[in-house]
Order: structure tokens, then sequence, then C-alpha cells
């Protein structure tokens, strides 16, 4: 008999996360409806839902009201749910109720997957059985029943709107720039979504937020729950931080050394690394043997990942920085003088914020797409701007002043949609460009994907 038995449960919207929840549901006894506003040959996943799921499909959702339960998609606005007579649980929320392992949750506006990718291949490197789920792809309901020593899950602000006793054995806050704003309607409602990971947690649990970050720093965190935090290149109490290519880990009075120097994958990921062997170090992993890791990990597709060293310059492929905070942090986060590439389809976001990470670090902005004339505007009187005509004129370009020593980055600070698909398909772009470069002899364009 689970909690489940009998109930009368309605699942708000069948994309992945809604059919892995009426599966679950399902295979609990609960008497499920499906209800989904799009038309039935519209979603992908009909023929994965079990056959005894009622189903209300190409029409609007029933009455709330008439449920037991109703489970969203984090999809599904908050205000289409607000004030409903039964309770809401969202997917996040039945998996920490169905897990009996530790979970360590991440969240934040960028490098969110990168993290817990990253825990998860350190802990299955330390000898746990590991898997990542959540907003990173697989549903977090499908880690039910699966023999696991640690879960971590990526939760989005979405998610967090629907938990109710939600509270992580570890919850990683990793930074906070504007995003999601047309559904949570300002900055500070976004913040409050996302300072829901650590509103539960209490005694045994750790909070870890990214110091640097006046907005995660100052969250409220629960009595009695340990605070840790990390630092870009400032030594903390309780946290993180990195001391040239070391990463310092000092937690419970002991302090720890991991030498990163191999690590070339993970150049300008300082944060997402510290987060991540931080998380670790609150579980029962042995931290050397998981940082061993480290060498080896390539970064996801398109974020911070390293193309190819040419003349001596490095060649990131950033295109999942699509906004102003993510290119922010890319930019902030070498040392090396940088050849910028930028530009495509502004979605909004104060383009002199970027000013900041740009100053003496940028060399020369190559300016590609329909937003290029707006960054001149922004950063011409900072950085040296030139409009190019697009990604392969700005790669050849790029290929020709780089020096031994600079880093070329492809973050545009803007979504895609002008000149490409997604941003998947735009850093595939920059890689095929990049490999064409003809590397000097006896050179090699190293970590090709
Ligand atoms: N729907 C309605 N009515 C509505 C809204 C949605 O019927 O008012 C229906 C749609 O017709 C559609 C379904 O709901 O069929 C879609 O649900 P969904 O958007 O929640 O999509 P899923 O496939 O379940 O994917 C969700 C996450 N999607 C979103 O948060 C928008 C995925 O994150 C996540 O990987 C997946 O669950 C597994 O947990 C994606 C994402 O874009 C990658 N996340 C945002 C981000 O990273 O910025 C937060």
């Amino acid at each position: 008999m689970t909690e489940f038995e009998g109930q009368s449960v309605l699942v708000l919207g069948l994309g992945v996360s809604g059919v892995s929840a009426t599966r679950f549901l399902v295979e609990r006894g609960a008497r499920v409806t499906a209800a989904d506003e799009r038309a039935p040959d519209a979603i992908a996943g009909m023929e994965d839902l079990p056959a005894t799921a009622a189903l209300r499909v190409g029409e609007a959702f029933p009455d709330l009201d008439a449920f037991d339960l109703v489970v969203p998609s984090p999809g599904v606005p908050a205000a289409r749910y607000a004030g409903c007579r039964p309770p809401v649980l969202g997917d996040i929320e039945l998996c920490f109720r169905a897990l009996p392992v530790p979970i360590i949750a991440v969240t934040g506006t960028n490098g969110k997957s990168t993290v817990v990718k990253l825990i998860e291949a350190m802990a299955r490197g330390a000898g746990l059985r590991a898997q990542a789920a959540g907003n990173v792809g697989l549903p977090a309901l499908e880690l039910a029943g699966r023999p696991l020593d640690l879960a971590i899950l990526e939760v989005s602000s979405f998610q967090l709107e629907s938990i109710e006793a939600f509270s992580p054995r570890t919850g990683v806050l990793l930074n906070l720039t504007p995003d999601h704003l047309d559904r949570h309607g300002d900055m500070a409602g976004y913040r409050a979504a996302k300072a829901r990971l650590f509103a539960r947690q209490g005694a045994g649990q750790t909070a870890i937020v990214n110091g640097d970050d006046p907005l995660c720093a100052d969250l409220e965190i629960q009595s009695g729950v340990e605070r840790l935090e990390f630092r870009r290149r400032t030594p903390v109490e309780a946290g993180a931080w990195m001391d040239g290519a070391n990463a310092i880990v000092r937690r419970g009075g002991t302090q720890q050394v991991f030498q990163l120097e191999g690590a070339t994958a993970l150049s300008g990921q300082a944060d997402n690394v510290l987060a991540a062997l931080l998380a670790l170090s609150t579980v029962d992993v042995e931290l050397d043997r998981a940082a061993r890791v480290l060498a080896e990990f390539t970064s996801l597709p398109h974020r911070c990942q390293h193309v190819a060293t040419i003349h001596g310059a490095r060649f990131v492929d950033d295109s999942k920085a699509t906004n102003v905070g993510a290119a922010a942090r890319s930019l902030a986060s070498f040392e090396a003088s940088i050849v910028w590439i930028a530009g495509g389809r502004h979605k909004g976001g104060d383009l002199r914020s970027l000013r900041d990470a740009a100053r003496g670090r940028v060399r020369r902005a190559l300016l590609i797409g329909e937003a290029a004339g707006e960054f001149e505007a922004a950063l011409s009187d900072v950085v040296a701007c030139e409009g190019v005509e697009d990604l392969d004129t700005a790669v050849a370009r790029a290929g020709e002043i780089a020096h031994d020593g600079d880093v070329v980055l492809l973050a545009p600070a803007c979504a895609s949609f002008d000149q490409f698909d997604s941003f998947e398909a735009r850093g595939r772009a920059f890689q095929r460009a990049v490999h064409e470069l003809t590397p000097p002899s006896g050179e090699s364009q190293e970590n090709a994907s």
C-alpha cells in the first residue's frame, strides 16, 4: 500500500516529466488523469503512458478541485494551479519522498547542468552509484526504485514552485542573474523561487552558496544548517576557493588542496569545480578519488568547451552563454586576454553590464548578428569592437588576430535564433569553423568533438 493507492491524481502537462510522473503514480496505485492542452499528435510521449491513465488532451485542463492531488509539469505556470483545493506536488517533491538516498540538489541561473554532471562523474569515479536527473533532462522520478547511493538533482526555479517538504541533504545555489522574468515577474520573484531550495532544510544538512554573488551570499539559511560558500579568489572560513591552479576546500577545521593543473577542459569553470568539490565534501565519498576525475572531465557541449589550441590560442565554445549574465561570467572566468565573439538576438538584459567583465580582458570584440550595433554602442569605449558578417567570418578573423596565450571565446550573450536553430547549432558551426583553421605543423587541435 503506497500513499497514492486509490488517490485520484491530475497530472498537468505531458512532456517528459508529466509522462514519467503518470507512470510513477499509476505503478503506485493512483487513479491518474493525464492532461495536456496540446493536440495528441503534438505530444511525443503518448505511447509511453500506461493504458490505465485517463487522458484529457487537446482541451483545457479539467477542474483541479475534482482531484485529490495535482502534479504539475515544470512548464505549467504556478498561476494555473494557485489556490486550488487539492495539494500540489511537483515531480521533485515526489522524487524526494520516494528516494531513500542522499540528494544533492543544484540550482542557479547558469552552470547547473555542468555541475550536476560533474558531481555525477566525480561520485562515480569514487565508486558511488550516482545518477544525475531533473532539469538536466532525465525526469527526477525516473530515479525511483533504482539501486543508488547518491542522487544529484538539477532543479529549476519552475520546479521549486511545486515543492512542499523538499529538503536536500545538500543544496547548491550557483549564481543568480536575470532569467525567466516573464514567469516570475521580477528579479525578487525569481530569487524567491530559487530560495525555496533552502527553505525546508534543517540540522544535518548543508547549504552551499556562491560567496562572490551578493544575491546568493545574502540569502537566509535556516538555523542549524551548515553554510558553505565558494569564492573565486578569496579564502573563506568554511567553503572553497582557488589559489592559482589549486582548489582549496576548508570544512570542519580541515583543509584539502586539489591540483587542477591537468583539468584544461574545465578552464574557465572555477566556480563549477569549486561547487562540485564542496557538494561532494558533504557526502560519504573519498574526495581525493573523486577529484581525480576532474583531469578527464570534458565540459558539456557548448558550455565553456575547449575546442582546439591553434598558434597557442585556445578556442572555447560557450554558445550556451545566451544571456548577459552568463556571458559576463564566462569572460570573468579567464585570466588570459580574450578575443571575444558575441552577438545574435538580444533577449533583454543590459549590455552595459558586460563592461566590467570585458574591461582589461577583451582585446577585441568581434560582433555578429542582429545585436552587433547594440553591443558596439554599449561597449566601444571600453573594448575595441569590430562588426563582422557572420560566425564563420568571426572565427577566421579571430584566427588572424589571436596571439599565443590568448583565448578566443564564443560567449554571445544572445540567443542564436537570428542565424541558427539553437545554441547547439551555433556551437557546432563555431567548432566546425575552428577546425577549418589550419594549425601550424607540429601543433595539434586537441580535444575536438
Ligand atoms: N502545457 C500545457 N499547458 C500549459 C503549459 C504546458 O498543457 O499551460 C503542456 C505542453 O503542451 C507540453 C507540456 O505541458 O506538452 C510541457 O511540459 P514542460 O514544459 O514542463 O516540459 P517537460 O518535457 O516535462 O520538461 C520539463 C522541463 N521543462 C521546462 O522546465 C520548461 C525540462 O527543462 C526538464 O529537462 C524536464 O522537465 C525534466 O525534468 C527544460 C528547460 O528548458 C530543459 N528548463 C528551463 C531552463 O533550463 O531554463 C527551466
